[in-house]
């Protein structure tokens, strides 16, 4: 034990040990004999501390100038960078995904970077003409204060980048908590800010469970705002949480995400996309293929086809460059994709490969489980309308354009669709008429980028988007302000106006 790497809390820009002092352990999903280090188990007096520090923080953060905040996180962006073999080395360590897709992973934080640096100069507010003479009125952007985070293991530091990045530029300071199975790529974070010379108080981080770090952080009342990303059933929690004190609640939540293929689609462009989005990630992404809706008239080919390719999926530990998919994030993610592969047998659909966990030498060190396909899936199966958060997916037939949107459409969750076919027509039509928040035309439902909007709709999300400026939204609140300068009482819509 003695050898064993401690983490510790960051708070106040201090390394802590929890108040408690108790740990836990983070291991290697791939191996589990390795451990990755003990990560600190907090309670609701670190978090009070941490919240305490974020506070105080704040009254001197907010007053940095806008530019000048971005400029830091500009060298954040660049020491990510920097770091980014290192980070995502350790990422695919304690996450399992592929190194080719951690390495991913921390592109993304380092795209955000840029980008939020980028809005310190810019959070554009706007002018308009008064009713009145001698009157001037604009509207600008303030920050809100502490902002609490909870963040998910699947995207170990791209996720809380989208959250960070746009919450400081904004002026906020942050508390965040990283998912108990990912605590060391925020803890690489934290090291970077803390390299960077970020104002102690500014960002924190607590490490531990829901239960004891994110429930006493999402109902503190000095708290102004949650960003949540996770389950649906927990997203409803946090809104509950936040919904007495009208703190503000920013929720991404799950989602079932469907890719059409038409009749007339390039079936090896479609094939590919599909396995891409359904096993990338080892489908622990919110925005996984987990079904494929097919035309009728190539559906036999690509189900054939489909399934031959998804059978040849390279398992194994991520760090091999030459391995295509890792394991379940742990046991018990691997123990509710298992069930699913019963529950879809069960149902009925016809199970074409998979159906369970791989075994056998190395193997039974991991939480690896099989590319599993399911063809001749209808509606009202289980395996068509739950998140299942693994190497699954479904394939369903469909006899129209009509019907395949249909389809796409039937599910609580609205977060990302995808279409394949050359028919422009077609094309604009589904992007029209399917009802989530990202669609793509010819490529899988993952690969969003950071530029525009991300986020879903109905079970999905709240409203609100991450990433783009649609970020700048969430993370900072609007100032109406009105100059008069006319050195008399003037009286919006009392006053009548008289045109000399
Ligand atoms: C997620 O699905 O959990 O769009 C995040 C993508 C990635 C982010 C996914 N850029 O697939």
């Amino acid at each position: 034990m003695a050898d064993d790497k401690v983490y510790k809390n960051y708070i106040n820009g201090e390394w802590v040990d929890s108040v408690s002092g108790a740990t836990y352990e983070n291991r290697n999903p791939a191996d589990n004999r390795e451990l990755i280090g003990l990560f600190q188990k907090s309670n609701a007096e670190d978090v009070n501390n941490a919240i305490v520090a974020a506070d105080e923080a704040y009254k001197k953060w907010r007053l940095v100038p806008a530019p000048k905040r971005g400029e830091l996180l500009f060298k954040v962006a660049q020491k990510l960078d920097e770091k980014k073999e290192m980070i995502s080395q350790d990422m695919t360590r304690e996450m399992g995904k592929i190194i080719k897709e951690t390495r991913g992973d921390t592109q993304e934080a380092i795209d955000m970077g840029y980008y939020m640096a980028g809005e310190g100069r810019r959070q554009f507010g706007e002018t308009t003409p008064s009713e009145m003479r001698n009157k001037f009125q604009m509207s600008i952007r303030q920050p809100m204060g502490v902002c609490a985070m909870i963040t998910p293991w699947n995207f170990p530091i791209a996720i809380p980048s989208w959250k960070i990045f746009p919450a400081l530029v904004c002026g906020n300071t942050v508390v965040i908590k990283p998912a108990t199975y990912t605590p060391l790529s925020v803890l690489h974070f934290m090291e970077i800010f803390d390299e960077c010379g970020i104002p102690p108080g500014v960002v924190n981080m607590v490490t531990g469970s829901g239960s004891s770090v994110g429930e006493p952080l999402m109902n503190d009342k000095r708290v102004r705002l949650v960003s949540f990303t996770g389950s649906s059933e927990v997203g409803s929690l946090v809104s509950q949480a936040c919904a007495p004190d009208f703190k503000h609640c920013m929720l991404e939540m799950g989602g079932k995400n469907g890719q059409l293929v038409m009749d007339d689609a390039k079936l090896e462009l479609a094939i590919e996309g599909a396995l891409w989005g359904a096993f990338g990630t080892t489908g622990q992404r919110c925005t996984a293929t987990s079904r494929v809706i097919v035309h009728k008239d190539v559906y036999k080919e690509f189900v054939e086809r489909f399934v031959e390719r998804a059978k040849a999926i390279k398992i194994g530990n991520g760090l091999d460059e030459s391995v295509e998919m890792g394991p379940a994030v742990s046991e018990s993610q691997m123990n509710t994709v298992l069930e699913y592969m019963q529950i879809g047998k069960k149902e009925g659909a016809k199970m074409h490969c998979g159906g369970g966990r791989v075994t056998g030498g190395d193997y039974d060190h991991g939480w690896f489980t099989e590319p599993t396909v399911f063809s001749d899936v209808t509606e009202d199966m289980r395996i068509f309308q739950e998140e299942i958060f693994g190497s699954v997916t479904s394939i369903t037939v469909c006899d129209s354009l009509e019907d395949g949107i249909n389809k796409l459409n039937n599910v609580v969750y609205g977060l990302s669709a995808s279409v394949y076919t050359q028919d422009v027509n077609k094309a604009f039509t589904a992007m029209r008429d399917v009802y989530t928040g990202i669609f793509y035309v010819n490529a899988p439902t993952i690969g969003a980028e950071i530029s525009l909007p991300f986020g879903g709709t109905k079970a999905t999300g709240n409203g609100h988007r991450e990433a783009g400026k649609q970020a700048l939204e969430v993370f900072s609140e609007w100032k109406a302000v009105y100059i008069d300068f006319s050195g008399a009482l003037q009286k919006a819509q009392i006053d009548e106006f008289e045109i000399e």
